[in-house]
């Protein structure tokens, strides 16, 4: 089974959902910006304060903020991991690239979750967040197309990324990406 993956995809692909998943039923460790970056804006923090306002308009939180928190994580950790919802944009990805080679953890697995737009916005609605209204979530999407969009072929360069289909049942697409992670 691979240790090391990452997660990418459109927001409310289902990164969230499966990731959770399944780092608990492997032993890894889930590291989600998004849920990190709340849990700040919930306790009221210095980092949660700058963070709210961002987060509400569907833009991406600085990469100064979210690379702080994901590097205190890493080196803390000492098994596997899954990075959901980081690295979204090229310059995350290059920091990351930095910070695995200085720990000696390589990425094995990029797994992209791939969705029409229309189920999409029908997910994230039925979610119901703060920051899941129509006019939010379509200023999401051409925030993922322009900035996060370019990490597939960055990773495809790289051998790293294998495509799902994330439309069907939470168990379905769970075992896509088994199959992945035990290949
Ligand atoms: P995230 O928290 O990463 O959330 P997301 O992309 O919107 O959702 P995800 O794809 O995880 O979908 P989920 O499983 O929840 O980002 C939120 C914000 O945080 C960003 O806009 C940004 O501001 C900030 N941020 C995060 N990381 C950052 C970074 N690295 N740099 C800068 N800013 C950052 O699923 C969505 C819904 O679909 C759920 O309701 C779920 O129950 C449902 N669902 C899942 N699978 C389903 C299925 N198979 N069928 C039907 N429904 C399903």
């Amino acid at each position: 089974m691979k240790q090391r993956l990452l997660f990418l995809g459109p927001p409310g692909a289902g990164k969230g959902t499966q990731a959770q998943q399944l780092a608990q039923s492997q032993g890894l460790l889930h590291l989600s910006t998004g849920d990190l970056l709340r849990a700040e804006v919930q306790a009221a923090s210095e980092l949660g304060r700058q963070a709210e306002a961002v987060m509400a308009r569907g833009e991406l939180v600085s990469d100064d903020l979210v690379l702080a928190i994901v590097r205190s994580r890493l080196q803390q950790g000492s098994g596997g991991w899954l990075l959901d919802g980081f690295p979204r944009n090229l310059a995350q990805a290059e920091a990351l690239d930095t910070l695995l080679r200085e720990l000696a953890q390589p990425i094995e697995l990029v797994v992209l979750m791939e969705l029409d737009d229309a189920l999409l916005i029908q997910r994230l609605l039925s979610r119901g967040r703060s920051d899941d209204n129509e006019q939010v979530i379509r200023h999401r999407l051409e925030v993922y197309r322009e900035q996060t969009a370019p990490l597939i072929s960055h990773y495809r360069a790289l051998g790293l990324l294998h495509a799902v289909e994330a439309a069907g049942t939470v168990e379905e697409i769970a075992s896509r990406i088994a199959a992945l992670t035990q290949a």
